[in-house]
């Protein structure tokens, strides 16, 4: 069985994984139920995005949409039986969606309707076998551009939809993004788009992006906004818990229920920035982050002894040494691994399984003895913001470099760490997301008391980021965004960054610089639009690259 997939940056030689198994440890038969159950999830959307026209909206079907699109974004869900199911409740939805739209159109309805809003299986076997027929994936369509701009959105939509789950946990509503999400969906199958109509889907995916990241960002803001805070990467005598991902609602069910425990918790990756939220400091067992991202995690959980539990990606594929240690939540699954079951309408997810594990375990080994200085989200940074414009108007501020994104193990990315400790003394790093790792705990020192490495938080922090740009060119009183001294040096690797970047260009940013590789799933003729309109640049080498931004250029 073969299968194809190019959503990552690791896909095999940027063009598309194609074989038995994806380089990510994805096998063949997983990765065609994903194409069969987007494509499910596609006809749930034709028949949503129609009853929407009749004022029809059902919250439990948006949210399956979203929760399932996210499970389909690189190292969150490798079990097969997880996509079996998804399907067939997606095909369930579908249907109790058409049959309310019809009944309410009371008219004859008769719209010629693509085949993934009216095929269905009759078992298990008419699904497995319709997945490998290939249905639902890239190879179906033939022209490579209209695949490539599809592949964009679709990929836009698979982050939006992680951010907008995440944010959906904590406030509910996201009316708008949800409706904009099965529109786009829809969009997807529809024949008749031409490549300029899919071209305007692109940039209206990255401006709902931003208003995806701002609900999210909002949301979070329940946690307390956050602040510069010290995070000890050190371990404790008790037993521990990892956790990892980006699900803060997870974090605060599992150190509810660990906190009169003698357990001590560790944020792994990307839930290191809970730390900076005051909500989470009232948990004296929340003790410290443990290790760097996510693809360091095989050497060092084996070191960590205890549970790790997986919030969202990423997930490496974990071998039996430490499988019974590897719990899984929400949009993630791994066949041998325990799946935490959704917590009840009001109420916690269970995570007694967890405690029970680590209370069985070892303390951790400690990798290192220091700290890690975050926490500057936008409003930590305005409230500052007098002192960085002094900074930027006395010269003492030459340049702020973006440099927010994802870590991952393509040895090209130590471009990253050359450019953070080759930038002048004068610079400013502005980072959010798991590319952090790739300089948080150098010595890069501060200007004027200003830390030069700025972590806003996750990847969906990135918001953040704009946020400030766009506070600081209303400062310098400027027309254009691009003419302040800053710069978007972006490391990318699965699909949230996607949407980050489309969120960037929906915001008028230019010259943005992305790496390691430019995506594989963008056609020559794609990639040549995107950066004629914006200037879009694949990095050089550290020397060059510092050298040109620090010109402005
Ligand atoms: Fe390949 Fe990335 Fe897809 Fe995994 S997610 S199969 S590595 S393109
Ligand atoms: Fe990292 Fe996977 Fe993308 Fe949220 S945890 S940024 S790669």
């Amino acid at each position: 069985m073969s299968m194809f997939c190019h959503q990552c940056q690791e896909t095999a030689m940027n063009t598309g994984c194609a074989m038995k198994q994806g380089f990510c440890g994805k096998k063949a038969e997983v990765a065609n139920l994903m194409d069969l159950f987007i494509w499910s999830l596609k006809g749930i959307s034709v028949w949503g995005t129609l009853a929407n026209e009749l004022g029809i909206y059902n919250e439990k079907t948006s949210y399956f949409i979203a929760k399932g699109l996210f499970s389909t974004i690189t190292n969150a869900n490798f079990n097969k039986a997880y996509f079996v199911d998804s399907i067939k409740e997606s095909f369930k939805l579908r249907n109790a969606l058409r049959d309310e739209f019809l009944k309410t159109k009371k008219t004859d309805f008769k719209e010629h309707l693509p085949e993934c809003a009216t095929w269905e299986p009759k078992n298990n076997s008419d699904i497995e076998a319709k997945a490998e027929t290939g249905t639902g994936g890239w190879l179906e369509i033939k022209n490579e551009d209209i695949r490539s701009l599809k592949a964009t959105i679709l990929y836009g939509l698979k982050g939006m939809s992680a951010y907008l789950e995440h944010g959906y946990q904590i406030v509910k509503g996201g009316k708008d993004i949800f409706i904009f999400l099965m529109s786009g969906l829809s969009k997807l199958v529809d024949e008749s788009l031409t490549s300029d109509d899919l071209l305007g889907l692109v940039l209206k995916t990255g401006e709902m992006g931003v208003q995806t990241m701002k609900y999210l960002d909002d949301a979070n803001a329940h946690y307390g906004d956050t602040e510069i805070t010290e995070v000890n990467t050190g371990v404790g005598t008790n037993p521990g818990i990892l956790i990892s991902g980006h699900d803060l609602v997870d974090l605060e069910d599992l150190l509810e229920q660990t906190k009169d425990v003698d357990i001590d918790v560790y944020s792994h990756s990307e839930m290191l920035p809970a730390h900076y939220r005051p909500f989470f400091k009232k948990y004296k067992n929340f003790i410290g982050n443990y290790g760097n991202a996510w693809y360091l995690q095989k050497t060092e959980f084996e070191k960590f002894k205890g549970p790790a539990l997986f919030t969202s990606n990423c997930l490496i594929p974990p071998p039996t040494d430490y499988i019974d240690r590897i719990f899984t939540s929400g949009p993630v699954g791994f066949e041998g691994c325990t799946h935490i079951v959704d917590r009840p309408l009001g109420g916690r997810k269970d995570f007694s399984a967890v405690i029970e594990k680590a209370k069985s375990c070892q303390p951790p080994e400690e990798l290192e003895k220091g700290k890690i200085v975050g926490g500057f989200g936008h409003k930590q940074v305005l409230s500052i913001a007098d002192k960085v414009i002094a900074a930027v108007k006395s010269g003492a501020i030459k340049r702020f470099v973006v440099m927010a994104g994802c870590d991952g193990r393509h040895k090209t990315r130590s471009y990253y760490t050359e450019v953070a400790k080759k930038l002048p003394k004068d610079a400013i790093i502005l980072t959010a997301g798991c590319a952090k790792y790739k300089y948080i705990k150098e010595e890069l020192g501060d200007i004027a008391g200003i830390p030069r490495v700025l972590d806003a938080g996750q990847c969906n922090d990135s918001y953040s980021l704009a946020v400030i740009a766009l506070e600081l060119q209303k400062a310098f009183e400027l027309d254009d965004i691009n003419d302040l001294p800053i710069s978007f040096d972006i490391a990318w690797y699965e699909q949230k960054a996607v949407i980050v970047l489309l969120a960037l260009l929906s915001l008028g940013v230019k010259g943005i610089r992305l790496g390691p590789t430019l995506p594989g799933f963008l056609s020559p003729n794609v990639a040549k639009i995107i950066i004629d309109q914006f200037n879009l640049k694949a990095i050089g080498t550290a020397d060059e690259d510092v050298k040109s931004m620090m010109a402005g250029t």
